[in-house]
């Protein structure tokens, strides 16, 4: 018998049917994210063509350099997602403060968290790059939105996801029902369903860290490593594969689907260490838990961490369950 074919719109829609008071808002709105996605992957693929690469000129917020891509990826989730009536709000890497809905249109019950490209510094060398999504039900009442709807912790996350722009682009999300994949078909436009409830494996395959970093590591950093190296003398193991892109959709996502750890530790360079809560760990820290993995900061659960500002970083260990416990087990040791 032949395999179905389902598209995004239609699993969405046919979720949203098991929940009798759904308004068809959410539904509406992750479609329009979808649409989001299509557009980046169609700039993404011609960027060498249309002279897109190269510098804007402009620093975002983390005083780094924006690229072109990330502008336009930035401006092209805005402007789909301000007039639709469905969002109260949303909140971006490449932006300083709260992007509210222009005067006169409509507000929603949501607020949307995003980085519009993940892994810009891979942009011009034609390695896959990624787009992160959070949404959260606003906290207050009505009008427009303030930082008290932002400032939750992933817990109370009503979806996440990222796309990846790789050798084919995909978009993975969860309500908190599941994971699912579904990959692009550029021919016609739509996202079919192809990685139905995933499920990191039970046995994982790689590491990955930026290990040019190593000299500024805790103990507790270089002892886990070298245990998933198998170079630990009191807890020999199997040797995991080092893989490391320097993107973190892509990283996270190889690892989703083949098991393994991938963290970015705080160092006294980044105290904090680098990557963001709201739009970077938090997501796909849901993603992870609801595929049956993890994410901590080191010593707590990504998910309970409750932002106190917009760009917030946190240190991040995602992955398999049994490695992100390791990594704390190790911090707790040897850094406590
Ligand atoms: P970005 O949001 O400015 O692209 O930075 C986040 C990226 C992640 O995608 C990646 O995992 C990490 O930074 C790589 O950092 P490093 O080059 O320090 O290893
Ligand atoms: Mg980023």
């Amino acid at each position: 018998m032949a395999e179905e074919i389902i598209t995004i719109e239609r699993h969405i829609l046919e979720r949203q049917r098991t929940y009798p008071e759904a308004t068809g808002v959410f539904s509406s709105l992750l479609y329009d994210i979808a649409l989001v996605a299509k557009i980046i992957a169609r700039e993404t693929t011609r960027a060498g063509l249309v002279e897109i690469l190269g510098l804007a000129g402009k620093m975002n917020i983390q005083g780094e350099q924006q690229m072109k891509l990330d502008v336009f990826a930035n401006e092209t989730m805005v402007r789909v997602n301000s007039y639709t009536g469905r969002l109260a709000a949303m909140a971006s890497e490449e932006v300083p403060g709260i992007i509210h809905i222009p005067e006169g249109y409509p507000t929603g019950p949501y607020v949307l968290v995003f980085d519009p490209l993940d892994g810009s510094s891979n942009i011009d060398v034609n390695v896959s790059i990624g787009t992160i999504f959070g949404v959260y039900r606003r906290r207050s009442a009505e009008g427009p939105a303030t930082m008290e709807d932002f400032m939750q912790p992933g817990r109370d996350l009503v979806a996440a996801g990222y796309v990846i722009y790789g050798s084919s682009t995909m978009m993975v999300y969860s309500t908190g029902n599941g994971v699912h994949g579904f990959t692009l078909d550029p021919g016609v436009g739509e996202f079919l369903l192809s990685h139905p409830d995933i499920h990191i494996p039970q046995t994982p395959k790689y590491y990955s860290v930026n290990q040019g970093n190593e000299r500024r590591w805790s103990d507790g950093v270089l002892r886990f490593t070298h245990w998933l190296q198998g170079m630990d003398e009191a807890e020999p193991r199997e040797s995991l594969s080092g893989r490391y892109i320097g993107s973190l959709v892509a990283d996270f996502h190889r690892n989703l689907l083949d098991g393994g750890i991938y963290y970015y530790p705080s160092s006294p360079k980044r105290p904090e260490g680098k990557l963001r809560l709201l739009y970077e760990a938090a997501p796909l820290a849901f993603i992870a838990e609801n595929a049956g993995g993890a994410a901590s900061n080191g010593w707590q659960r990504i998910l309970d961490v409750v932002p106190e500002s917009l760009h917030q970083r946190v240190p991040l260990y995602i992955g398999n369950r049994e490695l992100v416990e390791k990594a704390e087990a190790f911090i707790a040791r040897y850094d406590g």
